[in-house]
């Protein structure tokens, strides 16, 4: 029985794969932990690379209190106080970048790109067609700076899963580049491959293995939970703008508690409420008394 629904879940995902036409990309998938796909295959358009950044802008400016522009940055000085980061602690740098939360909740266009349909079959081969669910979606606004020093900040995002881990990604992200992704732009950073290895990265000798993902605004960077990874240090002018749409397996805790506390309302503005609705995971069992209970004879 179990047997059945397995290979029909199989099945599902590999036509899945096959009528998008990312044979090739899951074959990257597999061998290199991550790839990356550009917007002709993901049908992301330059109009909505546009909504996304101006609404990410947007959002800096309101929280931040300065303007914010892709080419010259924060438009006035920057105090985190007492804040220090997250993987920057990992090497002592002084952070460089912010995040931004709950991007699902900012407009349409967000949500259109949290259920892209490329972006969700690459999730769903990763994770399990059946299981996949958002974990939160969030935006990393970098400028120039330290990064996130010497250790380039890496680390797996499966990580807070107790070793020993298997071939299943339990977790998996997209990172969709709204600027140019070069070594000097602070790109992306990665061991190809080091999902294979099962384990936290060991450093400092992962960041010798660490290789830039350099790719034009627009693409999409698929990775597997295992996989190493931080970013590079951003040399030049202007902002590195990247939405972090990130995906999780049913049995993993969301970082954003989508499934209670979602706007429903919201759900069902956007290209595909029912989607959007099943990888919230709306309406979990065991809320309420859902199992009828036998009732004792008179
Ligand atoms: O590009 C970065 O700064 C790091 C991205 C990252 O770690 C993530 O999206 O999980
Ligand atoms: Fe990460």
């Amino acid at each position: 029985m179990e047997q059945t629904r397995s290979a029909r879940h199989l099945e599902k995902r590999r036509r899945n794969i096959e009528d998008l036409g990312l044979e090739r990309y899951v074959w990257e998938l597999d061998n290199n932990g991550y790839v990356v796909v550009p917007p002709e295959v993901t049908g992301v358009t330059p109009e909505m690379i546009d909504a996304l950044t101006d609404g990410l802008l947007a959002k800096c400016e309101e929280l931040v209190g300065c303007a914010f522009t892709v080419a010259d940055g924060p438009a006035g000085e920057l105090d985190f106080g007492e804040y220090r980061g997250t993987l920057e602690l990992i090497s002592g740098a002084k952070p460089s970048q912010f995040q931004l939360m709950q991007l699902c909740t900012f407009s349409r266009v967000f949500r259109d790109l949290a259920i892209n349909p490329v972006a969700v079959a690459l999730m769903r081969y990763l994770i399990g067609y059946p299981e996949t669910r958002f974990s939160s979606h969030n935006s990393f606004v970098k400028w120039a700076g330290e990064g996130y020093g010497d250790s380039l900040g890496l680390h797996c995002d499966m990580g807070g899963v107790p070793l020993p881990w298997g071939r299943v990604s339990l977790s998996a992200n997209c990172n969709w580049c709204l600027t140019d992704y070069t070594l000097d732009d602070g790109a992306f950073a990665c061991v190809p491959g080091s999902h294979l290895r099962h384990s936290h990265p060991t450093l400092p000798g992962a960041v010798t293995e660490a290789i830039p993902v350099e790719c034009p605004k627009g693409s999409l960077i698929a990775f597997h939970g295992q996989l190493w990874h931080g970013a590079y240090p951003r040399k030049t002018e202007g902002l590195r703008l990247t939405i972090a749409n990130y995906y999780r397996h049913a049995v993993i805790q969301p970082q954003d508690d989508i499934p209670n506390h979602f706007p429903r309302e919201l759900a069902d503005d956007c290209a595909d409420p029912k989607l959007f609705k099943q990888l919230a995971g709306f309406g979990a069992p065991y809320q309420s008394q859902v199992l009828p209970v036998p009732r004792a004879r008179a």
